[in-house]
């Protein structure tokens, strides 16, 4: 059993994305289970093989113990800790290849409290990835794109796990756009050039530096173009994570 946690900024497309690529692993004839990790989830676009709301309620919680929303959601958060094991079981139970978990709408309760990776440990023995969504519409200015690429070294150093780069709803961007932010991730020269011309070269230093410390720390990771409205991109993301589980990438277990 592989398990891949989607992880990204609020609105990023994680759930959409859980659910669209579930769908395609099904056409594929893959099995394929979704776990949904957000209790204060409303309405998802899919419906998930195992539920944290059957666990933690966020209302029950603001209830008992006299919270509003946000503290609720961040006790919910914590609380998901001690039912990390009896998701496993169920997951276990259902005996698919692949789960595809679906993480918090606010990604720090997930990736920047305790529970988060402590969960990813006892969810299961087995391999786990993690794939990044990186908002397309909000990487086309590179400051932004590079602000995303340091959240996604936060999550490395926070679960240690292979990460996936996604490039979220390409289809809201034009081809050229897309081409644009993809070159970013393929060479360092093209993303420095951007940065200084966003900058107009008045802070040349900043831009060098930022751009670097991305290649120096090793978290270049290819970065796949995808939509879970148009399902462009399923079979990259696939082709992407089977590499990561057969240990062709650098990682190993
Ligand atoms: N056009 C387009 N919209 C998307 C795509 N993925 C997600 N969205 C929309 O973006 C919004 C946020 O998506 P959601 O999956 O809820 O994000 P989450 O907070 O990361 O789970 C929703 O309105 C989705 O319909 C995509 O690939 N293309
Ligand atoms: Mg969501």
């Amino acid at each position: 059993m592989f398990i891949v946690f989607f992880v990204g900024t609020a609105g990023s497309g994680k759930s959409l994305l859980t659910a669209s690529f579930s769908e395609w692993l099904r056409i594929e004839e893959q099995k394929v289970a979704t776990l949904n990790l957000d209790p204060g989830a409303t309405r998802l676009p899919y419906t998930p093989d195992v539920d944290v709301r059957d666990y933690i309620r966020v209302e029950e919680i603001m209830d008992k113990y006299g919270l509003g929303p946000n503290g609720a959601l961040i006790l919910a958060a914590d609380l998901i800790a001690d039912e990390a094991s009896r998701l496993g079981t169920e997951l276990s139970e259902l005996n698919p290849d692949i789960v595809l978990v679906d993480t918090p709408g606010q990604m720090e309760l997930f990736a920047f409290r305790a529970s988060g990776p402590y969960i990813a440990k006892e969810l299961t023995e087995g391999p786990e990835a993690i794939v990044y969504l990186f908002d397309s519409v909000f990487s086309t200015d590179p400051l932004n794109y590079v602000s995303n690429m340091f959240l996604s070294a936060a999550i490395y150093t926070r679960f240690f796990l292979p990460q996936v780069h996604v490039l979220s709803k390409c289809d809201l961007l034009p081809k050229d756009e897309v081409d644009r932010i993809l070159r970013w991730a393929e060479d360092v020269s093209e993303l420095e050039a951007a940065i200084d011309e966003r900058l107009r070269g008045t802070r040349r230093l900043l831009s060098q530096g930022l751009s670097q410390a991305i290649y120096q720390l090793d978290l270049n990771f290819e970065l796949i173009q995808v939509s879970a409205m148009t399902n462009e991109g399923m079979s990259n993301l696939n082709a992407s994570l089977e590499r990561v589980f057969t240990g062709g990438e650098k990682f190993t277990y």
